[in-house]
């Protein structure tokens, strides 16, 4: 989820391009409002720690962008592609060491394991907004 710091920053057109050229299939992709509701379920885990309110208020601040993306190991290199939670830390060539600064304006969230971003995927989506479809590409990325 490109969250509202990506937006306005007019890094949405770059941000999916880092998962396009990876190899991955776009399978879902909104632009949105989140409400507050969706906000709080989104950041569940991590209701008791002392930066829940402003990440709160932080997502629901600007639309964000929403997608699901489908390939081989997805999720663990999503997470390299984003880079470290604090863009401090984050190595320069990730979205995160390449356009960040504060952890609080960490530009993207990404799912931390399979089961995760199954969850996610139906907190965000619907099954009718997610596209089953064959790119025909798909051969010259995954044996
Ligand atoms: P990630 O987004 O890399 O999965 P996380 O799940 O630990 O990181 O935290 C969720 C978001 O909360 C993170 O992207 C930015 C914010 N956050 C995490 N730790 C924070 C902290 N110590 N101070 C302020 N915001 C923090
Ligand atoms: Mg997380």
């Amino acid at each position: 989820m490109i969250k509202p710091d990506g937006v306005q920053r007019n890094l949405v057109g770059e941000i999916i391009r880092r998962f396009e050229s990876k190899g991955y299939t776009l399978v879902g992709l909104k632009m949105m409002s989140v409400s507050r509701e969706l906000a709080e379920k989104h950041y569940d885990v991590h209701k008791e720690r002392p930066f829940f309110g402003g990440l709160v208020e932080f997502i629901i601040s600007a639309p964000v962008v929403a997608m699901v993306w489908e390939g081989e190991g997805v999720v663990s290199t999503a997470r390299k592609i984003i880079g470290a939670t604090n863009p401090i830390n984050a190595e320069l060539g990730t979205i995160r060491g390449d356009y960040g600064i504060s952890i609080g304006r960490n530009l993207i969230h990404g799912s931390d394991a399979i089961e995760t971003a199954q969850r996610e995927i139906s907190l965000w989506f619907s099954e009718e907004e997610l596209i089953a479809w064959e790119p025909t590409l798909k051969p010259w990325l995954e044996e």
